[in-house]
């Protein structure tokens, strides 16, 4: 069989004032909740440990130091990595990195049962802006604290649950570039584990964008890219009211027929879990996506020349 059960582990707001430790205390219970729903994967957030710092303007990076992690496991961290072990549950973690070197990543990890890390993967399409931006109604200087990843998009095969399964990262605004999905496509993935942080309103206050539209593009995204792919997702949220800014939830569990599994109803912590076999990725795969036989990559060069 090649059957597992895959866990959303939403995340409610985190404050500014609010320390790694609630955080990681917080996540701890949800992969206990997780475990006793038969889950043997769970799926945090993108930077899961903090508040939404990039709402934050920091002029000086070298006084945004202590948002990053500058080793995973620490001690701060250890208790995911010592909880996965106990219960037999990989995870997967979104993370600020910021590499001996002074690099600074946002970073997303799968890691094992035993702790080791199997896949790492760091934002590629990092949205917002690099300076203040006084127009906005809160900022978004994701530009300004990360780097765009430097590792492509990985695929690897891996142990999950009793089977295995080729896995991909993404992390949040990647989900709305289907080049993003593609690649990983193209490298037959099986599970795509993606965390976001996104705000209920459009804070760039350069025109009207319907509200109602936030959730929607997002889970249009989401399940396009699984069919598209013939990929399982599992996408989850930090929601909520963060440092007085809303972040919408709604993380789902997609299956590669695009269809949404499993949905949170809450803008708190909240565990949904969803049953994949991976041998349904098989269908899309060996018809309407064969892309061996489908596929018609001479026409798409303006893709990567522009
Ligand atoms: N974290 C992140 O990438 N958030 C962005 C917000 C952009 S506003 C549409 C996202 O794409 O969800």
């Amino acid at each position: 069989s090649r059957k597992t059960v895959l866990a959303a582990a939403q995340l409610g707001p985190i404050q500014r004032a609010e320390g790694r430790g609630v955080a990681v205390g917080r996540m701890v219970r949800l992969m206990e909740k997780a475990h006793s729903m038969g889950a043997e994967v769970v799926v945090f957030p993108e930077l899961a440990l903090t508040t939404f710092f990039p709402r934050w303007y920091e002029e000086d990076l070298n006084r945004a130091d202590h948002w990053y992690e500058h080793a995973l496991p620490s001690n701060e961290t250890a208790p995911l990595f010592e909880a996965a072990r106990k219960l037999g549950i990989g995870f997967h973690l979104g993370y600020a990195e910021k590499t001996p070197d002074g690099r600074r990543f946002n970073t997303a990890v799968y890691v094992h049962p035993s702790g080791e890390v199997a896949l790492k993967y760091r934002k590629v399409h990092l949205p917002g802006h690099k300076e203040y931006d006084p127009v906005r109604k809160v900022q978004h200087l994701e530009k300004r604290y990360f780097e765009p990843g430097d590792l492509g998009f990985p695929v690897v095969r891996a142990p999950v649950g009793g089977t295995e399964a080729n896995l991909g990262l993404l992390i949040c605004n990647d989900r709305r570039w289907p080049e993003a999905w593609r690649v990983l496509g193209l490298q037959q993935v099986e599970l795509v584990m993606l965390g976001y942080n996104t705000p209920s309103l459009n804070m760039e206050n350069r025109g009207f964008e319907a509200h109602h539209l936030r959730v929607e593009h997002s889970q249009l995204s989401i399940r396009a890219g699984c069919y598209q792919n013939a990929c399982y997702a599992v996408a989850t949220a930090k929601a909520g009211t963060e440092d007085g800014h809303e972040l919408f939830g709604h993380s789902v569990i997609v299956n590669p027929q695009g269809e949404i599994l499993a949905q949170a109803t809450t803008w708190d912590d909240e565990v949904i879990v969803a049953e994949a076999d991976f041998t349904r990725c098989e269908l899309g795969r060996s018809t309407i996506f064969d892309f061996a036989r489908h596929r018609r990559p001479e026409h798409y060069a303006r893709i990567v020349e522009q």
